[in-house]
């Protein structure tokens, strides 16, 4: 492989920290399970749109390609390394419940972590049969969840696409065919061991093996983040007398995609503000301000659809879980504090 041609287009995380001296020091190294350098980064050569732009192929990854993988993970999480990632998902620690007690502006709260199993790949570098083994191991851990937990897991597979697109669109399901997880290595044998558990409010649901092995969701409408929080933390205590996650205490909970790592959470709000939506340089100045991202209504990479914005925790390694919640608490405050302002002129 040659050092690659980064015209002005690339401007990911990858491109800027893979140097030619990185890229000499990398450029032969594999990890146990054959994953290569040009396996990490095929996802942001293929795809120069990308902000981020490599992938693990496994926990060893984050070893094997630290020259690369770690620049990436302190820019992205603003972690200097000098501590060690902690973890507390005590839903006790939350003291603020809503940010939006009224029901004005927030329309849903959801809260995501990734998990993956010990002594397994990662998906980019997982074999057909360890996905099955994966699936097999989670859907019985699954059947375990009793109560308001309790519910039922749909492979992909068996499922119609009128059923795949309703689930879409209703904000519950992943979608096929994303391009970063593609030329990542995400998509192959696609639908194999893919599939959705949920119960039947489809307040807790668990995706498996789409990016990572696990995304454990608690969501509902409203902003009642401490609930959605409990949810989360309740479900996780049951999963784990079954599951055993990878989590380091350098890099918390590993993930696939380096920005995952850590928390591996993801809290966001699905929130209407028809005001700022129109100063997005007011806007992002907050979000940027309390450490949130602002994406699009359909998820990553989509865009924003009568004013509601998905605003969520940016950072999430060297923070605890409870901070990432109150991150997004104190940001949609500020945004709400905002929006009202900006009515009222
Ligand atoms: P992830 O959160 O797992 O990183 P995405 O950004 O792709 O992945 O979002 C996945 C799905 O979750 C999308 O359909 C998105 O609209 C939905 N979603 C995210 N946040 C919320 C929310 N607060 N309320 C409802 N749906 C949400
Ligand atoms: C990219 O590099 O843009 C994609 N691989 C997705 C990166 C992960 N998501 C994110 O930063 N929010």
């Amino acid at each position: 492989m040659e050092y690659p041609d980064f015209t002005a287009e690339y401007q990911s995380l990858m491109a800027k920290n893979l140097t030619k001296d990185v890229f000499e020091q990398l450029k032969g190294v594999v990890t146990k399970n054959g994953f290569s350098l040009k396996d990490a980064i095929n996802s942001g050569l293929v795809n120069p749109d990308s902000g981020i732009g490599v992938y693990a192929g496994d926990p060893e990854s984050y070893t094997c390609f630290s020259p690369l993988f770690d620049p990436i993970i302190r820019q992205y999480h603003g972690f200097t390394g000098s501590k060690l990632h902690s973890t507390n998902l005590n839903p006790a620690e939350i003291d603020h419940h809503n940010p939006d007690p009224d029901n004005h502006y927030i329309v849903s709260t959801r809260i995501r972590v990734a998990r993956n199993l010990v002594n397994m790949p990662l998906g980019p570098a997982i074999s057909i049969v360890q996905r099955d083994e994966v699936e097999a191991k989670i859907v019985a851990a699954l059947t375990q969840l009793s109560g308001s937990l309790s519910g039922h897991y749909y492979a992909l597979a068996g499922m119609s696409a009128a059923v795949q697109a309703r689930l879409i669109d209703d904000h519950f399901l992943f979608k096929a065919g994303d391009k970063y997880l593609g030329a990542a290595g995400l998509n192959r044998d696609w639908p194999a061991g893919r599939g959705i558990y949920h119960n039947d409010e489809k307040t807790f649901l668990v995706w498996v093996n789409e990016e990572d092995q696990l995304r454990i969701i608690s969501m509902q409408a409203g902003g009642n983040i401490q609930q959605v929080f409990l949810r989360l933390a309740q479900a996780l205590t049951e999963l784990e007398r079954h599951l055993h996650f990878v989590f380091s205490s350098r890099l918390g909970y590993v993930s696939s995609c380096p920005t995952n790592l850590g928390t591996a959470m993801r809290a966001s709000v699905h929130i209407k503000l028809p005001n700022l939506g129109l100063d997005m340089t007011e806007f992002t100045s907050i979000t940027e301000q309390h450490h949130l991202q602002i994406r699009g209504i359909h998820g990553e990479h989509s865009e924003s659809e009568g004013y509601i914005y998905d605003v969520s925790n940016r950072r999430r390694l060297g923070v605890t879980e409870v901070q990432c919640v109150q991150d997004l608490y104190t940001g949609v405050v500020a945004l709400i504090a905002k929006e009202k302002e900006l009515a009222g002129q």
